[in-house]
């Protein structure tokens, strides 16, 4: 199995152990993926997500999946990115760790992310990709039990430019 998988997909679709949702620090739902997830999982999520009292910035919670195909949903709050100099770089670093440390400590083994921070809150595309692969790559090589980390893509520019991203890591 190929520990790092980028796709193209809807991550609501996915059948892993936990979906990552970029959310923000209410946690009571929002548009873009956070929108989409709360649809597809159902009034249920929200609920426990009321009882959760928010998310910081780069921190991470988790939720059962209730109607979605993915047993559980991490939800992880993503910085606004101004201009990359208001530590920016370091939260979106956080949300990944964060998330993945979650996952772990909950017995995962396979987790699917969407670009954190590249939609509404502006984070240019191949540097949020960057920080993301980063962070992965680290945490897969510190955690060989972890079967499977995904990058769901919501369009062929947003795949390509993870897929580059990669390409440059490796070199
Ligand atoms: N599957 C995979 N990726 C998706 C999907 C999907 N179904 N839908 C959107 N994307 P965004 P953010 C991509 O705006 O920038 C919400 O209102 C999208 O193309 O969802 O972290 C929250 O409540 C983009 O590349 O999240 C917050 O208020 C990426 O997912 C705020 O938006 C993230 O875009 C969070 O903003």
């Amino acid at each position: 199995m190929e520990r790092l998988k980028i796709i193209e997909a809807d991550i609501t679709t996915l059948d892993v152990d936990a979906i990552v949702n970029a959310a923000n620090s209410s946690l009571l739902g929002g548009g873009g993926v956070d929108g989409a997830i709360h649809r597809a999982a159902g009034k249920e999520l929200l609920a426990e997500c009321r009882t959760l009292g928010g998310c910081k910035t780069g921190e991470a919670k988790i939720t059962k999946g209730y109607r979605l195909k993915a047993r559980h949903v991490i939800h992880t709050v993503g910085p606004v990115y101004s201009d990359g100099r208001h530590g920016e770089p370091e939260l979106l670093a956080a949300c990944y760790r964060n998330s993945l440390a979650v996952a772990a400590e909950n017995g995962l083994k396979t987790v699917a992310f969407p670009l954190v921070s590249t939609g509404v809150y502006g984070y240019p595309m191949e540097d949020a990709a960057r920080i993301a692969l980063r962070e992965i790559v680290t945490f897969l090589i510190k955690h060989p039990e972890f079967e499977q980390v995904i990058v769901a893509c919501f369009n062929r520019r947003a795949r390509e430019i993870v897929e580059d991203a990669k390409l440059n890591m490796e070199i």
